[in-house]
């Protein structure tokens, strides 16, 4: 009943774990598949090796997160050694990624595209500078063209909510025609906290993502707006904590969802409470599967 079928991957279920959070290890991303539930699972995202931003870079706000990591690695060399070998392909593994420009991320897509099955090509990081190729239709276009011509695993191009309703359809529309095999929607939406009592902003980059439940409307605004003009899959994600929350992204016309920053305001176990859920609610509507769900939303206006 929960089995999805996602660029010809097949998984058990249609949660997945979103890039950024628990992706950083091998044994973490073993854990979420194993005890957590997921029917897969998203790295941190990997290129060339990063320090990252200095501390603070993660405040809890109202409903939601604020992080400035600065794409935190060890260099996707040293990623795969250290912690994708191990697991050997133990689920279904996604791999993020990033780079300064096309041949950056043909190459790192290139180096890992042994250890997993499919890459997401992080092209939206709100707050580094390699975040806003993203932002850009034929900046975006470039780099699906390049990473497509480079492997031949699914690829998926996560976008960022943080352009113009209209230009957002534009990105994911280049990246479709490049051969996208998949856009995952959103990345966090640029914001800013300050303190009061020192009267500066509390991240130490200033700017971050802002992630959890204050942003799910505007991811399934931006799902909803996407899936009227994509002919290849959505996968949704931004502030999902229940089921029925990933009920909501598949009306909209998410394929499958992802789950980060709801792992902090539940627990690890977040993904198979989402799954009985999702099962009890497609049961009781008289449904046989998730992709009865999906794009249901739409059908007033489509008929
Ligand atoms: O590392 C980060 O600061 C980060 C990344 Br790469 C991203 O894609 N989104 C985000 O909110 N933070």
């Amino acid at each position: 009943m929960l089995e999805i079928d996602l660029c010809g991957i097949q998984l058990k279920n249609p949660t997945i774990l979103a890039s950024g959070v628990l992706g950083i290890s091998g044994s973490l991303l073993s854990r979420v598949l194993t005890e957590g539930g997921a029917g897969a699972v998203v790295t941190k995202s990997v290129g060339p090796v990063r320090t990252g931003f200095p501390n603070p870079t993660v405040v809890e706000v109202e409903a939601g997160f604020l992080n400035a990591m600065g794409l935190p690695n060890p260099g996707i060399e040293e990623f795969i050694k250290e912690d994708l070998i191990p697991l050997a392909n133990k689920g279904p593994i996604f791999a993020s990624i990033f780079g300064s420009d096309s041949e950056e991320f043909a190459r790192n897509a290139r180096l890992i595209e042994p250890h997993v099955q499919a890459i997401e090509l992080n092209v939206s990081c709100p707050h580094v500078q390699v975040g806003q190729i993203g932002q850009d239709a034929s900046l975006t276009k470039e780099v699906v063209s390049a990473v497509k011509k480079a492997v031949k695993i699914p690829i998926f191009c996560k976008l960022t909510p943080n352009v113009a309703p209209q230009d957002l359809i534009k990105i994911a529309r280049a990246a479709q025609d490049e051969g996208a095999d998949a856009i995952t929607a959103i990345n966090t939406v640029r914001a800013m906290a300050i303190d009061i009592n020192i009267e500066k902003p509390i991240l130490a980059n200033r700017h971050g993502g802002l992630s959890g439940p204050a942003i799910k409307p505007i991811a399934i605004r931006a799902v909803y707006d996407l899936a009227t003009s994509l002919d290849i899959p959505i996968i949704g994600v931004g502030g999902i904590t229940t089921w029925e929350d990933a009920v909501e992204f598949f009306l909209a016309g998410a394929s499958a969802i992802q789950i980060g920053t709801g792992i902090a305001w539940k627990e690890i176990t977040i993904f198979k409470s989402v799954c009985e859920g999702i099962k009890h609610h497609l049961k009781r509507k008289g449904y046989a599967n998730v992709s009865d769900l999906i794009k249901r939303a739409h059908r007033s206006i489509k008929k």
